[in-house]
């Protein structure tokens, strides 16, 4: 039979790659969007999907549960993916409150919501590398035992978030996941997290529409892999016997100075010419190194990833080039 699958935050970068990956696994996709004045801006990234007519979208907030409890009831889940976050971690010093809010409060809602309604259905919740902070194991890893530091309003609100999830699937048997997600990147990406960002500015400067890039930490280092290899884990882990907790990374860890060397190199440009630093894009705390140790998710549950750092960023180096001569 048919599967129904709920997406929150589906006009996100992972949003759009998961609801392509379940309209081609044969689900009925259903996604909630947050209204906002630009009404073009609110699915821009599923048009294509939307326009095909593929999905079934729905105005709600994660703030408003009668507005999760109404959607939950019009297409009663199989599976419901919570993605919505305000997600941006520098911005979550500038907005601490409507982070806390969007992501601690939005997944209680949720969660309760799915009490109510669909408490047979089984949720993914989309945590993150950010709530180690900087504690990182001896071997130089983090894994799903490092303890939890975060040092973000954001990675605190997540740290609840995941708490929560886990104290539902204790209390009440619900089938609840959390995906403990390392950095994922795309063209998709949004232009203000650092990949995209380095990345589009880069090709700018190289067809002479930009000369000059300013960055915050360039010593950050981060575990960098693909968002279609990310949204695949996470169905995964809703098809899994039981629910349980998992790190999706690479294992691998890049600094940001690497990454900008990696896409200035690919152009033929020297970056130390163009690079320069802005405070305006340094964090009160920084996380400083994240790498991520995914053996439980690949013996569990058999999952790998065909991206590599390299090649993630040649397909953005690809997609921003071809952007620009059009
Ligand atoms: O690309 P970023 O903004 O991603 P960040 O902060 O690591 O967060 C992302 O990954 C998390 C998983 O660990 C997610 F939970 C979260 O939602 C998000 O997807 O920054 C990466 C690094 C940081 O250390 C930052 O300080 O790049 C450094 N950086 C240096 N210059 C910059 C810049 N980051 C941004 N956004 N812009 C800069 O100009």
């Amino acid at each position: 039979m048919k599967k129904t699958a709920l997406i929150t935050g589906i006009n996100g970068q992972d949003g759009s790659y998961l609801a392509e990956l379940l309209l081609d696994k044969g689900y009925d996709v259903w996604g909630i969007l947050k209204r906002n004045s630009v009404a073009e801006t609110q699915s821009a990234r599923i048009e294509h999907l939307r326009d095909k007519k593929l999905i079934t979208l729905e105005y709600a907030d994660m703030l408003d549960m009668s507005s999760l409890i109404r959607v939950l009831q019009l297409c009663n889940p199989d599976e419901i993916y919570n993605l919505a976050a305000q997600s941006h971690v520098r911005i979550s010093f500038d907005q601490p409150i409507y982070t806390t809010h969007s992501i601690a409060t939005g997944t209680l809602n949720l969660l309760e919501s799915m009490r109510l309604v669909c408490p047979k259905a089984k949720m993914y919740q989309a945590s993150s590398s950010e709530m180690f902070g900087n504690n990182v194991d001896k071997d130089g890893y983090q894994r799903e035992t490092t303890p939890m530091d975060p040092v973000s309003p954001y990675g605190c609100a997540k740290v609840y978030a995941y708490n929560i999830c886990r104290n539902y699937r204790n209390s009440y048997g619900l089938f609840i996941s959390n995906g403990i997600l390392f950095n994922h990147e795309s063209p998709r990406r949004g232009s203000n997290f650092v990949t995209n960002k380095v990345v589009k500015e880069a090709v700018k400067i190289k067809l002479g529409l930009s000369n000059k890039l300013m960055l915050g930490n360039l010593d950050a280092s981060r575990d960098w892999g693909h968002a279609s290899d990310y949204v695949y884990a996470m169905w995964l882990m809703l098809q899994h016997d039981k629910p349980d907790d998992f790190v999706c990374s690479t294992g691998i860890s890049h600094t940001v100075r690497d990454l900008v060397k990696y896409v200035f190199d690919n152009l033929d440009l020297d970056y130390k010419s163009y690079v320069g630093i802005d405070k305006r894009y340094h964090r009160a705390e920084e996380l400083r190194f994240l790498k991520g140790d995914c053996s439980k998710i690949k013996t569990d549950l058999g999952w790998v990833h065909e991206y590599t750092f390299e090649t993630m960023i040649d397909e953005m180096i690809e997609y921003w080039l071809e952007y620009y001569e059009k």
